[in-house]
């Protein structure tokens, strides 16, 4: 079975003009994907768009209609970082919408996985607040229409994102039915995501934050994949795992100082599939948050595309270590957070 790209022009039309998040991201990337060929082997499929009653599975009524009635009147600044143009509440809807069709391609097994490139980003919006380029947090409504329309128990939700989903976090922090699992630069934007946030009540435990300092590359965000997130993800065992996709931790992305490279990216993405096979027969629906760099952000999707699709030797991956930073520290937050996490 194959994997499949959600997506529309209509993301285009979230107006922010020359704004980091802005839409020749998405142009960048789907004029690649084209011109690479990648488009012939992996179908694109149109979003729907999300219900008022869907997105309140997370957000407050109140909230969705705020967002509405400021498009509505013109638009402009929800908080420093995050704009909203007269389309933005629309295509906002659509963005979760992409996410909700790639979960119902994958659900129905007309998928085996699914990416949806969507924008506006989410993971940073809370359940009545819009922050850091991000209006409604298409992954958190996601898991759960997941939960509630396929009637899961468990959903993971994996953000290699560069930021902390500090909007993700919030919404599951007590959620016993989602895992949320995060690697971030610390201290970073948004502050939150320490090593000691673990959830609470009944999901002490799943909340799982690996804080790394700036310059983390290829080979420590593949050992703590391998030696933190398979262990986890083993004990937990989702029935469907949701990847909050930012690719702003490459070395070329100018919003965060991390050193991954196309094959790190490629490496955590054979991680996950490798996941979703054992426990969730392949299911896994992939959406887009950050990456700015749009050469290296278009890269890194058409690679995570090819990867998920089974094109992708792993075996003849290397590792790059010349430029990483693993030194003690990071090593150190490895063993803090499996001894924390009951690993070791
Ligand atoms: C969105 B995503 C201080 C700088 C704020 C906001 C970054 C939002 C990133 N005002 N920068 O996670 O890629
Ligand atoms: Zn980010």
């Amino acid at each position: 079975m194959k994997t499949g790209l959600i997506y529309s022009p209509i993301y285009l039309e979230h107006d922010t003009g020359s704004h980091p998040e802005n839409a020749k991201r998405l142009e960048a990337v789907m004029a690649y994907l084209k011109k690479m060929g990648v488009l012939n082997r992996i179908g694109v499929f149109p979003p729907r768009k999300a219900t008022v009653d869907e997105v309140a599975l997370v957000h407050t009524k109140e909230y969705i209609t705020s967002i509405e009635n400021k498009a509505i009147n013109g638009g402009g600044w929800l908080d420093m970082d995050t704009f909203l143009s007269p389309a933005s509440f629309d295509v906002a809807m659509y963005a979760v919408g992409g996410v909700l069709t790639g979960i119902e391609k994958v659900m129905a097994g007309e998928l085996s996985s699914a990416f949806a490139l969507v924008r506006p980003p989410g993971h940073h919006a809370g359940i009545s607040k819009a922050s850091g380029f991000c209006i409604f947090n298409n992954v958190a409504v996601a898991a759960r229409y997941a939960l509630k329309e396929y009637k899961l128990q468990r959903v993971m939700i994996v953000d290699f994102d560069v930021h902390h989903g500090n909007g993700t976090s919030d919404i599951f922090y007590s959620d016993p039915a989602v895992l949320y699992f995060s690697t971030h630069q610390y201290p970073f934007y948004p502050g939150t995501g320490s090593i000691s946030e673990t959830g609470s009540g009944e999901a002490t435990g799943n909340t799982v934050n690996i804080p790394l300092p700036a310059m983390s590359g290829d080979s420590i965000y593949n050992r703590v994949f391998e030696e933190i997130l398979v262990p986890i993800g083993r004990r937990f065992r989702p029935q469907l795992i949701l990847v909050s996709a930012g690719y702003d931790g490459h070395r070329e992305d100018y919003l965060a100082t991390m050193r991954l490279t196309v094959d790190g990216f490629v490496r955590m993405t054979a991680t996950i599939k490798q996941l979703a096979g054992e426990l969730c027969g392949d299911r896994m629906v992939f959406a887009l948050e950050g990456g700015y760099a749009t050469e290296s952000l278009s890269e890194c999707i058409k690679a995570t595309l090819e990867t998920m699709n089974g094109e992708v030797n792993i075996g003849e991956l290397q590792v790059s270590k010349e430029t990483d930073k693993e030194d003690a520290d990071s090593v150190s937050i490895i063993q803090n957070a499996r001894r924390l996490h009951g690993l070791a």
